[in-house]
């Protein structure tokens, strides 16, 4: 089964929010906010909705900066998932159920403690790049072949 999904990074100037995953897929890792589209929702709306109930922000608007592909030896599903930007968003951010959230600079991300693909492309969207990856990962922690190519427009 192909799982579409939507991540979100919440930037204050030049620091990124970052959410602890306490539970469920991901638990123990540092990442943005997002998780799957409902039925009948839009990436917007979709995007808009898990960063409300992750971390209590309301999203005032978003821009894409990525599209992700994952594909696992152990399992036969896939994840899409689509990655925004938002630095127009209301409200303080507040611990849930699902993540604890911290403020990172930018250039002192927790990469060890993320997952292990997200040091190979967000270095380069914080730089301003645009991109579509793949990864296929061999468990859940091992990564072996990637590719990542930058969007030209
Ligand atoms: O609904 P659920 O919590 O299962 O959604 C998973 C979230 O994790 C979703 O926002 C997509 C995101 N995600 C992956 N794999 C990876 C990855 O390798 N790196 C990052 N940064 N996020 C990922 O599913």
């Amino acid at each position: 089964m192909n799982k579409i999904t939507t991540l979100v990074f919440v930037r204050r100037g030049h620091e990124i929010l970052l959410g602890m995953k306490k539970r469920g897929f991901g638990e123990g890792r540092w990442n943005g906010f997002g998780g799957k589209i409902e039925p009948g929702e839009t990436e917007l709306e979709g995007i808009k909705r898990e960063l409300l109930e992750e971390s209590g922000l309301v999203g005032n608007s978003f821009e894409e900066i990525a599209h992700l592909y994952f594909d696992f030896e152990s399992t036969p599903d896939t994840i899409d998932c689509t990655v925004f930007w938002c630095d127009d968003y209301s409200g303080e951010p507040i611990e849930t159920e699902e993540m604890r959230p911290q403020w990172f600079k930018a250039n002192e991300l927790p990469y060890q403690e993320m997952w292990t693909d997200d040091k190979f492309w967000i270095p380069l969207v914080l730089e301003g790049q645009k991109l579509d990856a793949t990864f296929h990962f061999k468990n859940l922690s091992e990564l072996g072949e990637y590719t990542i190519t930058p969007r030209t427009i």
